[in-house]
């Protein structure tokens, strides 16, 4: 009996995070209410409207971070409360799987390398297929000193004086990118720390013709359908200046890199107060918006919650991303790289990512409800009052029944949160993986 029980308790956890029937019990428990607060938006508004929402939130899927399934921390100290951490890639995978099976809209996951390097490929890629997840972009790091480097990083990567460190950061890129294509990866995402620390550290032009040059290498070694995503940050790790710092360097990149290369917008590497939904709009005007990390912050690269601090901000983003694509025929699931990075030093991260999933669906389908043809209207007509109206009466209508009944239809959980804590899956982790795992990463 006892065997029995240790066999399908490993089965339970390895191939298949959660028993169908679980979520069709916790479904059922909370079908009445669901129903019922469902009626309430199909009173308001037209089931045209409604499943049109319903179909493309079915289709939007949210990449997870490998590198944000541990706990995080900062300069001052780590608190691994967790337990249960994935201990390699295998059971990275299967976190992300759990989460995909519990809301359905977490089908990606994004890795970094070297934190993770995916040995044996072919076993990693079937892991995937098991959980139905796809590989989003792939991200590089020069920021940190790899073991048995020839050259260090402390003074940049790409941007660097001495040539042979800038090949060295090439090479690596050029790796990562071989390693992505392996797995079925179609983007690279490149993000530097390269900057300087004082005044007259750096010659600010030279900083950036190398980062070009450097840049134009590895473009060079994109395969034909790839992305490469250029991502910016305001400060930190550098203080004085970062060399790709802000969207207008990094467009200036792309721009001089060619079709394939596009920015990357992280929520959290802007100045205080920057309008990213004004930042939004223009990329995807000139047809260069790459992708999103989503996240959110009081200060700077916070790594929050996604809504957990400015959830009007993050409606305005979705806003101007659904009026931008839908103005350009993009298709909102594929065109666009959508990708969470966070860090969570205070909560579960399993359960912090099921929150920041959650509050980035509830802000494309604010977005896509809102009445469009209205606001063009009150635009036209310089009715500020109007067009206030038309965008705050959709983000203080509640859609989450919306969301939730878009979980269903895809066979996931009306609550994914509930359903992981009563499942007690943290524990089923500890169990499994021991209390003190630590997962790579951030
Ligand atoms: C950076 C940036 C990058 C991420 C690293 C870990 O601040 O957001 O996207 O890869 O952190
Ligand atoms: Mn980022
Ligand atoms: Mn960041």
């Amino acid at each position: 009996m006892l065997l029995i029980s240790h066999l399908y308790f490993n089965h339970y956890i390895s191939s298949m995070n959660i028993e169908q029937k679980h979520i069709a019990q916790h479904n059922d428990s909370l079908i009445a209410v669901h129903q019922r607060k469902f009626a309430r938006l199909k009173e308001d508004f037209s089931q045209f409207e409604l499943e049109n929402a319903i179909q493309k939130l079915i289709d939007f899927q949210i990449a997870i971070p490998s590198w944000a399934l541990g706990t995080g921390g900062t300069r001052f100290g780590r608190f691994a409360a967790a337990g249960g951490e994935p201990r390699n890639l295998e059971e990275k995978i299967a976190d992300v799987g759990l989460l995909h099976q519990l809301n359905g809209s977490s089908g990606a996951i994004s890795l970094h390398i070297p934190w993770d390097i995916p040995q044996d490929v072919a076993k990693i890629k079937q892991v995937a297929a098991e959980f139905g997840l796809a590989f989003d972009a792939v991200n590089s790091n020069t920021f940190q000193d790899q073991a048995n480097a020839s050259h260090s990083y402390k003074f940049g990567s790409l941007q660097h004086v001495n040539k042979a460190v800038r090949q060295q950061a090439v090479a690596h890129n050029i790796e990562v990118i071989k390693q992505g294509d392996a797995l079925g990866s179609k983007a690279l995402t490149v993000w530097l720390a390269d900057g300087s620390c004082f005044p007259g550290q750096l010659n600010f032009r030279k900083a950036f013709e190398n980062t070009l040059e450097s840049l134009q290498e590895i473009y060079g070694a994109l395969p034909a359908d790839w992305k490469l995503f250029v991502e910016y940050k305001a400060f930190e790790p550098n203080f004085y200046s970062t060399t790709i710092g802000d969207w207008g360097q990094s467009l200036l990149l792309a721009n001089k890199l060619g079709a394939q290369a596009y920015t990357l917008v992280d929520l959290g590497h802007h100045l205080p107060n920057a309008n990213i939904e004004q930042i939004v709009s223009l990329l995807l005007m000139e047809g260069k918006l790459g992708g999103f990390h989503f996240n959110d912050s009081k200060y700077g690269d916070d790594d929050l919650t996604a809504g957990s601090i400015k959830p009007y901000q993050l409606f305005l983003i979705f806003n101007e991303l659904v009026e931008g694509m839908d103005a350009k025929g993009m298709n909102h699931a594929k065109d666009l790289g959508w990708m969470i990075d966070a860090s969570h030093n205070v909560k579960d991260p399993l359960e912090d990512l099921l929150q920041s999933v959650d509050a980035i669906t509830l802000a494309y389908a604010q977005a896509l409800m809102v009445d469009r043809t209205a606001l063009k209207v009150a635009q036209d007509h310089n009715d500020v009052v109007q067009a206030q109206e038309i965008l705050q009466q959709v983000f203080r209508t509640d859609f989450r029944p919306l969301v939730a009944e878009a979980r269903l239809r895809a066979n996931a959980a009306l609550s994914p949160l509930s359903l992981f804590r009563s499942l007690a899956y943290r524990d089923q982790l500890i169990a499994k993986r021991g209390k003190n795992t630590t997962a790579t990463g951030l």
